[in-house]
């Protein structure tokens, strides 16, 4: 059995010694050293670019070294024949809810505000706002969202949902599909969006759905880039509607330095990294689903190639 990986963005070798290691059998290549593209039967990537899967003709399993996998879809040319899966990781979901915790407290708390009057020499006291005056919004209620609601419930916030399907978590008011969508959003004093990139989530946080978020309200994105419209972002900062913004997926990445993003007092960059496969949580799952294939046993976290995710 032979595996190919390639990645623009990962440490490669690092992964294929991960591999290797539970999988000495394992045939492994790393693009562009693919050898005979008709020996490839396992193909782990990440951004490939398009057409490069097309080659390898016997592929029987893509695999993504990561969550989202826009960034396979987005090869018009991929056999869509071949399944594709993606990785639900323990130690990606704990990232991620740090990370969501992180800035919705800094918002909570006036970390900023407070800041900056130290940087003043200014001792001005603000007054509390109770964790349950607020409501925590999360866009997508998958591996990570699910992970991340209950932590938000439990530290005293109100939290909503937004997925496709209804969702029963304790204490989480769930909306879903698009009916329900503008509901929602005029609810989230702080909108988290963790939804898969796809055809019907592209630019779905824009001028008209950052209109009906409250006055005040606070953006956290670590889906994808391309969920924001940037300048429709940018004028909800600018007319003083939000409060401000964490990004951690920008429509471009890396981030161009002449990007208002950067230098936005309202902004926080952080550069894609929320959350991060790491080659020794991640490579036991990969190996797992190289030996279901072997053995002929169902592929586990599949993605639906029709719902994009
Ligand atoms: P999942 O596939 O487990 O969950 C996706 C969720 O989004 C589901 O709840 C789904 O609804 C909902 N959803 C999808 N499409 C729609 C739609 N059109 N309308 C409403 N809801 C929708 O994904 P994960 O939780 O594992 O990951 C989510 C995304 O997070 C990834 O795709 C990736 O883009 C991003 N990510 C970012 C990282 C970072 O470091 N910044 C790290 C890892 C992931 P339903 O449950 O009803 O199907
Ligand atoms: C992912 C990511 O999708 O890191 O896993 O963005």
């Amino acid at each position: 059995m032979a595996l190919l990986i390639y990645s623009p963005s990962h440490a490669v070798a690092d992964w294929a010694k991960a591999i290797q290691a539970l999988a000495p059998d394992l045939d492994i290549r790393i693009d562009p050293e693919a050898g005979n593209p008709a020996d490839i039967d396992v193909a782990l990537v990440w951004k490939p670019p398009p057409g490069l899967l097309q080659r390898f003709f016997n592929l029987k399993l893509i695999h993504s070294f990561g969550a989202g996998v826009d960034g396979i879809l987005a090869d018009p040319n991929i056999p869509k024949h071949v399944p594709l899966a993606r990785v639900v990781d323990g130690g990606l979901t704990v990232s991620m809810a740090e990370y969501v915790l992180l800035h919705v407290l800094r918002f909570h708390r006036q970390l900023d505000v407070l800041q900056q009057n130290q940087r003043d020499r200014t001792w001005r006291w603000l007054p509390p706002v109770d964790a349950s005056e607020r409501v925590v919004g999360i866009m997508g209620m998958g591996a990570l969202g699910s992970h991340v609601a209950p932590k938000l419930v439990n530290l005293g916030f109100q939290v909503a949902s937004w997925s496709r399907s209804l969702k029963a978590v304790e204490g989480v008011t769930s909306f879903h599909g698009d009916e329900h969508l503008d509901g929602f959003l005029r609810i989230c004093n702080i909108l988290v969006c963790l939804l898969p990139l796809t055809p019907q989530t592209r630019g779905i946080i824009n001028r008209r759905t950052l209109s009906l978020l409250p006055r005040g309200a606070y953006l956290i994105n670590a889906g994808r880039g391309a969920h924001v419209v940037d300048d429709d972002l940018l004028h909800a900062l600018d007319s003083d509607w939000l409060a401000g913004a964490t990004l951690d997926v920008f429509n471009e990445e890396p981030l161009p330095p002449d990007h208002p993003f950067w230098t936005h007092p309202k902004v926080t960059v952080t550069p894609h990294n929320a959350a991060d496969s790491i080659p020794a949580h991640v490579a036991p799952q990969i190996v797992d689903n190289i030996r279901r294939l072997q053995n002929g046993q169902p592929i586990l976290r599949l993605v639906d190639y029709a719902r994009g995710y």
